[in-house]
């Protein structure tokens, strides 16, 4: 076996993942420690597996999650144009075609956008609030065929079941609209998130696709990180809301900024844990 990565940041990490894998400290406590400090969760991960192996323990710890697969026949035409680490975020171009992103725009126009609320976190019923100025539409899993297709292809580039899907979102913004910073992940502690984690447990990963950029501002911003992406029309921001330990990742922080000029139109997918009813 390489041991490429448990010394990647010195011998010292080395022999602290080592040591304390050997009294039992859990992986997940290693790895909060490890990502607070120097290391990318990737690379954390690795090493602890790699220290759980040099020790002949299997390495069962970390929680699957979507990523990006821009391999194979039905990915063909997406193309990644960058990765962050912190949250694990990707940008993407090409997801859809011009003429996807005008067909399903013209859909939503037709089913009728209304104000965009957010999770109101005692009760978790949708409120509006000034944190959140879009106006939006829910489509229902493969409403439409082109829909359907599309979730299908989201499936295929990020590896995770179209049943663990929610049902796309259609948002608008008009200018001086926005989403401010926030996180799509339910907060455990709090007894509106019940009713929602009953639904197919924590959202993973939000994938905000790009069915048209504004001309000036509207940009998909990660606050913690000193990010702001603005996809091109068809092009998406992938990010996990999850660490890889399982937990709500407070990197993946992240607003709408508001536009400056013109309309911006994205379609949001959130995916769950496990099916999502
Ligand atoms: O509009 C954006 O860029 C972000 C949308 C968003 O934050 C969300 O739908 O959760």
């Amino acid at each position: 076996m390489t041991q490429a990565l448990i010394g990647k940041h010195g011998e010292q990490w080395h022999e602290w993942v080592l040591s304390n894998l050997s009294r039992q400290c859990t992986p997940h406590s290693l790895f909060e420690r490890m990502v607070a400090r120097v290391w990318s969760q990737d690379d954390a991960a690795a090493a602890i597996d790699e220290g759980l192996a040099a020790l002949g323990r299997s390495s069962d710890w970390r929680v699957p999650l979507p990523r990006i697969r821009v391999q194979g026949e039905a990915q063909s035409m997406v193309t990644v144009l960058g990765r962050l680490q912190r949250p694990q975020a990707v940008l993407l171009d090409n997801l859809l075609s011009q003429q996807e992103c005008q067909a399903l725009t013209d859909y939503a126009l037709h089913k009728g956008l209304t104000a965009s609320g957010v999770v109101d976190w005692a009760t978790g019923q949708s409120v509006s609030h000034e944190a959140r100025t879009s106006s939006s539409v829910f489509f229902n899993r493969a409403e439409t065929p082109l829909i359907g297709a599309v979730e299908d292809r989201l499936a295929a580039v990020t590896g995770w079941p179209v049943s663990h899907g929610e049902g796309l979102q259609v948002l608008r913004y008009a200018p001086g609209q926005e989403y401010k910073p926030h996180h799509d992940w339910f907060d455990p502690a709090r007894s509106g998130s019940a009713t929602h984690l009953r639904r197919g447990g924590q959202r993973v990963s939000t994938t905000v696709i790009y069915l048209a950029a504004a001309r000036a501002g509207g940009g998909t911003c990660f606050p913690n990180a000193g990010l702001e992406l603005t996809p091109r029309t068809g092009g998406a921001v992938f990010f996990t809301n999850l660490t890889m330990d399982g937990k709500p990742d407070e990197m993946s922080l992240h607003a709408g900024t508001p536009v400056i000029e013109g309309t911006k139109i994205v379609m949001t997918y959130w995916q769950r844990e496990g099916p999502f009813v």
